[in-house]
């Protein structure tokens, strides 16, 4: 197999390739559905992940070095830079995404690390319009310090709501220079482990409080992009105050803020809440708030946030499904927030573990493309509904008809047919389209 210097860059080669190096499905420019298959997917590298992690887990130590034998920390931070931009080059990814403490290292005091920012988003900033990329999304990690034990924004210390907030600002600041068109807000460590010790009304409100102020700066420096709740129900808190794709609604609608805020939907964060991935999306989309994705899996057998790069084909299948459904991106795009295994340790499989992502979307799409053409999916469901488009059902969709009047109608019926789910059969056209 090539080491990682040998490619230069990762190609289309199509599904009967054997090489490791070079994509089977996803051809960048290929036109799909009216538009190129790089503008369905918009694929984004996850910097926290990808540049920074290193394999290491609550039994061990890392298992990759990426340091790049560099010890002071801006040069370090730099090298890592340019890594970065290199490896978007090799795989073809146009877009990335990232945390304050990813891209620059964190000084003795809060002054330092922001001043270190400053710098590391003037060197990205340059880099970026070097190599024509784009950022997806910018957020702040208010979650790993031991300043944010408590939580951030639902710290029970004002003083770490003031902290939080300076470095959501400069978080913000970062996305307007770099020309973000998302800003997302993950929980972290807003959430809370027992009653015995937690005021939850006056967390909750604080929370709407701090991304009021948020909104608020963004929107008043010019930001015009989107700002995301990235919904997960447990992990690092036992009650995550973000849950779910609904529970975020409500706490967004509660608050005013359905505005400005969309959902960052996750795969792994979806199963976690016992639901699937496109029930989360699909909860996004009715509620006019689908924004943007992180592109993972977990592991059905273990009850964590694996973070596993994507590699089921139904799972994409059906999430493109829904992206297409909800019309494509506009501000959002496919963030793969995950991370090659910690056996999987060397930058060879970087490479890989990327390309098995891209590839299991790009097939994913085109797979999702084919049932939307082939129709009988779309057409079973209308079918299964038509009622409520004649009689008794139009009156209740058009909201002509009353209880009352349903009574009497009700009083005259005899028997009922409710139409067969046939979920069997849908799922063997699902399974004839994805490995015809
Ligand atoms: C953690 C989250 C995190 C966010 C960004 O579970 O997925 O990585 O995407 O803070
Ligand atoms: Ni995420
Ligand atoms: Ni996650």
């Amino acid at each position: 197999m090539k080491q990682y210097a040998d490619v230069k860059e990762v190609r289309y080669e199509g599904k009967d390739s054997k090489e490791p190096f070079a994509f089977k499905y996803y051809d960048p420019d290929e036109v799909i559905d009216g538009k190129p298959m790089k503008d369905h997917l918009k694929f984004a590298m996850s910097y926290w992940h990808t540049i920074d992690a290193e394999g290491r887990d609550m039994f061990g130590p890392g298992t990759m070095d990426k340091s790049f034998g560099i010890t002071d920390p801006i040069a370090r931070y730099k090298a890592k830079a340019d890594f970065a931009f290199e490896l978007m080059n090799k795989l073809q990814l146009d877009y990335y995404c990232f945390h304050d403490v990813d891209i620059a290292p964190e000084g003795k005091t809060l002054k330092e690390s922001l001043g270190n920012l400053d710098i590391m988003v003037d060197y990205i900033f340059d880099l970026q319009k070097k190599h024509n990329k784009k950022c997806l999304w910018v957020t702040a990690n208010n979650f790993s310090d031991a300043t944010f034990m408590a939580g951030a924004a639902t710290s029970c210390e004002a003083d770490v709501f003031a902290v939080a907030a300076a470095k959501v600002r400069a978080c913000i600041d970062a996305a307007i220079k770099l020309g973000a068109t998302g800003y997302v807000f993950w929980g972290g460590r807003e959430g809370y482990e027992t009653l015995l010790n937690t005021d939850m009304e006056l967390e909750l409100d604080n929370l709407a409080r701090f991304l009021k102020m948020a909104r608020d700066y963004g929107r008043a420096k010019g930001y015009a992009g989107d700002f995301y709740l990235e919904p997960k129900p447990k992990e690092p808190t036992k009650h995550q105050y973000d849950f779910d794709a609904a529970t975020c609604m409500n706490f967004l609608r509660k608050y005013g803020l359905t505005d400005d805020f969309k959902l960052n939907i996750e795969a792994n964060h979806a199963t976690l809440a016992g639901h699937t991935f496109e029930h989360e999306l699909r909860t996004a989309i009715v509620n006019d708030a689908f924004g943007s994705i992180d592109a993972n899996q977990g592991d059905l057998l273990l009850g964590w946030d694996t973070d596993q790069f994507p590699t089921n084909v139904y799972d994409t299948t059906l999430c493109m499904l829904e992206v297409l459904r909800a019309g494509g991106f506009t501000n959002g795009g496919l963030n793969f927030d995950a991370k090659a295994r910690r056996v999987s340790n060397t930058f060879e499989d970087i490479l890989l573990a990327y390309i098995a992502g891209m590839d299991a979307f790009a097939l994913g799409l085109r797979k999702a493309v084919e049932i939307v053409e082939d129709g009988r999916l779309d057409q079973f469901v209308s079918e299964r509904y038509a009622s409520y488009t004649r009689g008794i059902g139009a009156e209740i969709f058009a909201g002509t008809t009353t209880l009352e009047a349903l009574s009497e109608y009700a009083k005259t019926l005899d028997r009922i047919d409710v139409p067969s789910g046939r979920q069997e059969y849908l799922e063997t056209i699902v399974n004839n389209i994805l490995f015809a």
